[in-house]
């Protein structure tokens, strides 16, 4: 086997993996001991990755509508589009949807032929919807959109806070890395969520604050350290501009502020080497990016930033959220971190060697889809995201596409929501395939590389961007040989911002060799020189204190009274194009749940388990109810990430508003009004199918895959067509009609199970895992598993917490009882959360449940 160094292809950790390849495209994934974001750790997303890499499903040809088309054919047909668009009505009826799932090199491509051959603003990407207000908070205080935090500081900090973040789950290596310095040096943890989260539960503060009460609660910390004499004011005369009145205008607003609060102030008083780290609960809202500059402000007055073990730490999304930023993939940001002046223009146009460079800043993701709705925009193309499922009010942005008179998809996969929209496919290559640099959270830039060949007629992003270019009459300006030849004119074009005294500068970089560039190891730009000594990068050098108000409280609607928070899932990824193919990482949530605290759920009439509808004013879906003290009253939680693929229900994007932040564009994906009712279904059942089965038309579906098939849970009202729901074999059936039950299990002419169908109208279902896991077997499971006797004892260990190990939640609760005190023994035990380690914060949780208490009672 082969050993490649790379990257994972999921968050902005930015994880190094070692793969080692053998024949075909069979692949054995390690985390890489020798890269410092991860010094080999891996969570069960980057753990699972081999699971992952297979060719079902992928596009591997250029489709023009429903008609494979050869390469030549569909790159002169989207020229042609784009050029008439232009012709016809200017260059800003045209744009590029691009996203951070992109590498740099592909970026930069599509950034230089958008902003500057086409000529317009119009490139926007998906980090609008995930990062763009920490980028107006990093541009509003430090003047560039620079992150001033490594992961080393965690290691040095005496105090963590995490605000909106469920770390544990979508940064489980920088998790595991909190949790050993805590173990460590007893680094104190704070968390800053609405929700109890499997991270809010182990933290030493868990704040449950109302949706968006951050930018109060933040403004009543700084308030309070003020009162202290806490703040730094030999630091913020020599690194801070501090606005007229800032002091005197500083408010926390009508806001009763969260329980814990007191607590907060103290323990931030008392360690003064603090790390904020913020995610989707700061960035998603209409005061997102107040909600940064809240963070900064308390960083910067109080002196904790640029030195060890302090600063405000955005951390990222996307395997490469960071490298767009960088390059200009945002619509209101040029190239390089510079903006539209004049001189800026000119400097970027004497690089390119252009006269034609966008004029201004174009429309951002929410404004681009309502231009395309409105028919301004004549050709899009959409590079590496599915908005069909992942904008918000995504009804509207379906209709959108519809209306567009031509749409481009560039993705590895032939039928995502989005792809099945489009006018042309083109196949790009996949991770494993592709071949370049991302920067993950920390600026660390880490090379990409390929593991196996390009399968089918797939090409990389930047290539189909560079091919396109070339039909539109550019081919010299985008004639790279190779990734390595476009990071170069990357890296020298940061000259333009280091002269500009921006931090951005690979300028060293511009005159690698291909060689070099392929042994690359990963390196952080903009470390050169300690923060404090190279100044912000505000023209003065200092960075700013902003004013900023809490947001007036939400009207209440007495037609929508609940409040809908949208978030992730520990094992799945976005639209769940990956890993929704996982066997193992499709068993933590093998459906969407809708979390509904226990007295909301009551005044519904919704039981555990049971479906119910959620409407908003955009759309509503039906989801099955996980009733939790951890969702606070009031409010309900969705994941984002089933679509149209996996389910009839979950696309919470069904529900979800077009309200965005008003300085960043972000979208406020974290708080929508909403209601919910109960639903009642005639029947439930359940399949098991070795075939992927076809959408079933029924009130609600929702698939999830196998080792050998997928798991088909189903509920619907009047008949059921048991016929379409079933393939061709042999029969064996199993009913009780007083019941309303029946089990019927098709097997092929070998006896191998190829599917089962469990139906009933008023009892309880089997366990799924057992059932599912005869599938393909031929040892005569079906007449077990429909014997009449009413019970075949099917051990059951409950919901699978390992998923590395294939450990239950009773396993591991029998582990505890037993006397399995810690993870540690629990470990010992069953294995469980012995090898990525994902699951421990689980694991923790249940040993706090389950232990017996080994106390003696209190005197
Ligand atoms: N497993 C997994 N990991 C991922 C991803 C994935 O899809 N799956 N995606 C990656 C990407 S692109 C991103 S952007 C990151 C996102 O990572 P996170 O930001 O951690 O993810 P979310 O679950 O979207 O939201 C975080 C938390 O914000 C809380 N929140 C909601 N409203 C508020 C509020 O008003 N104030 C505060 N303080 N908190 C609030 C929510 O309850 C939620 O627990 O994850 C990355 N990692
Ligand atoms: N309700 C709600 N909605 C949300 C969020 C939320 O918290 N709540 N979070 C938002 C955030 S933070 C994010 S980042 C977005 C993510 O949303 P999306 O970007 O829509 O999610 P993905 O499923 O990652 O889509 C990536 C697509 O690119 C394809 N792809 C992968 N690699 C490549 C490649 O190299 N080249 C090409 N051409 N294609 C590739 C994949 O097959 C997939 O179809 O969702 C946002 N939407
Ligand atoms: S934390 Fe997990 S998903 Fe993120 S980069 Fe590391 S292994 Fe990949
Ligand atoms: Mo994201």
């Amino acid at each position: 086997m082969r050993a490649v160094r790379t990257t994972c292809a999921y968050c902005g950790v930015g994880c190094g993996i070692t793969a080692r390849v053998g024949d075909g495209r069979e692949v054995e994934i390690g985390g890489d001991t020798a890269h410092p974001a991860n010094r080999g750790g891996l969570c069960s997303k980057g753990t699972h990755l081999g699971e992952t890499v297979g060719l079902g499903g992928r596009l591997l040809y250029p489709m023009i509508g429903d008609a494979q088309a050869d390469w030549d054919e569909a790159l002169r047909l989207v020229a042609a589009q784009f050029r008439q668009a232009i012709a016809e009505h200017g260059p800003d009826s045209v744009a590029f949807y691009v996203s951070g799932q992109l590498l740099t090199e592909d970026y930069y491509a599509a950034n230089k032929l958008m902003k500057g051959f086409i000529g317009s603003g119009n490139i926007d990407t998906n980090s609008r919807l995930c990062m763009a207000s920490a980028v107006a908070a990093h541009n509003r205080a430090f003047g560039e959109d620079f992150v001033p935090c490594s992961y080393d500081d965690l290691d040095k900090a005496d105090l963590i806070v995490l605000v909106g973040s469920n770390t544990a789950w979508c940064h489980p290596v920088i998790w595991q890395r909190i949790e050993a310095a805590r173990e460590a040096k007893g680094t104190k943890l704070v968390v800053i969520d609405p929700r109890r989260t499997e991270t809010a539960e182990r933290a030493d503060l868990h704040i449950a604050i109302k949706p968006d009460g951050d930018v109060a609660l933040f403004n009543a910390m700084l308030l309070d350290m003020h009162r202290r004499g806490m703040t730094d004011d030999a630091f913020m005369a020599r690194h801070v501009t501090t606005p007229d009145r800032f002091w005197d205008d500083l408010s926390a607003g009508e806001t009763v502020l969260p329980d814990g609060f007191d607590e907060f102030c103290d323990l931030f008083a008392a360690h003064p080497r603090t790390v904020t780290l913020f995610s989707q609960g700061a960035n998603q809202s209409a005061c997102g990016t107040d909600k940064g500059n809240a963070i900064t402000n308390l960083h910067l007055s109080t002196g904790r930033i640029g030195v060890p073990g302090g600063g405000p730490f955005s951390i990222t999304g996307q395997p490469n959220a960071m490298g767009g930023r960088e390059v200009g993939g945002l619509a209101n940001q040029l190239a390089c971190h510079l903006g539209f002046s004049e001189q800026e223009r000119a400097a970027v146009g004497t690089f390119w060697n252009t006269d034609t460079v966008a004029q201004g800043p174009g429309l951002k993701a929410v404004d681009l889809f309502n231009a395309v709705h409105d028919g301004r925009i004549k050709a899009l193309w959409i590079m590496a995201t599915n908005p069909a499922v992942s904008l918000p009010d995504a009804g509207f942005v379906r209709e959108a596409l519809q209306r567009c008179p031509f749409v481009v998809v560039s993705d590895c996969i032939t039928d995502t929501d989005t792809a099945l929209m489009a006018d042309v496919r083109l196949p790009a290559l996949a991770w494993g395939e592709k071949d370049g640099t991302v920067t993950n959270s920390e600026r660390m830039i880490s090379r990409q590389r390929a593991l196996f060949p390009a399968p089918g007629e797939a090409r990389a992003d930047w290539r189909i961007i560079a091919d396109v270019a070339a039909r539109m009459g550019w081919a010299e300006d985008f004639a790279w040989p190779n990734p390595a030849a476009v990071f170069r004119e990357y890296a020298a074009m940061t000259a333009i911002s280091a002269e500009r005294g921006l931090k951005l500068d690979l300028t060293d970089r511009a005159i690698m060799t291909d060689v070099s560039y392929e042994a690359m190891e990963p390196f952080r730009w903009g470390a050169h020189q300690p923060l404090l000594e190279a100044g912000f990068s505000h023209p003065d050098g200092k960075a700013r204190l902003i004013s900023i108000a809490p947001p007036a409280p939400r009207a209440f609607d007495p037609a929508f009274p609940l409040r809908l928070n949208t978030n992730r899932y520990r094992d799945q990824w976005h639209t769940m194009t990956r890993t929704g193919l996982s066997p193992k990482l499709s068993r933590h949530r093998p459906e969407p749940l809708l979390d509904i605290h226990p007295e909301d759920a009551a005044g519904a009439g919704v039981n555990a388990g049971g479906l119910v509808r959620v409407s908003t004013a955009q759309g509503e879906t039906v989801l099955r109810a996980r009733i939790t003290e951890a969702q606070a009253k009031g409010t309900i939680s969705a994941p984002m990430h089933w679509t149209d693929a996996f389910g009839s229900a979950g696309r919470s994007n069904r529900l979800t508003q077009r309200r965005t932040d008003p300085v960043s564009g972000q979208p406020a994906f974290k708080d929508t009004p909403a209601k919910i009712a109960v639903v009642l279904p005639d029947w439930r059942a359940f399949l098991v199918t070795c075939d992927e089965p076809a959408r079933p038309n029924v009130l609600y579906w929702a698939k999830a895959r196998q080792e050998n098939g997928w798991l088909v849970e189903l509920a619907g009202m009047g008949n059921v067509d048991v016929e379409t729901l079933l393939p061709a074999g042999q029969r064996l059936e199993a009913a009780d009609m007083a019941r309303g039950m029946r089990r019927i299990a098709v097997v092929d002419a070998s006896g191998k199970l190829l599917s089962a169908l469990y139906l009933t109208r008023s009892g309880t279902l089997p366990a799924r895992e057992w059932i599912a896991a005869q599938l393909g077997l031929k040892d005569g499971a079906a007449q077990e598993l429909l014997a009449a006797r009413s019970a075949t004892p099917l051990p059951d260990t409950g919901p699978t917490v390992c998923i590395c190990h294939d450990v239950g939640e009773i396993t591991i609760r029998e582990a505890i009882e037993g006397g399995a005190g810690t993870v540690a023994a629990v470990g010992q035990c069953t294995k469980a959360g012995t090898n990525c380690g994902s699951c421990r914060p689980m694991i923790a949780s249940l040993t706090a449940q389950f232990a017996p208490t080994a106390k003696e009672p209190a005197e």
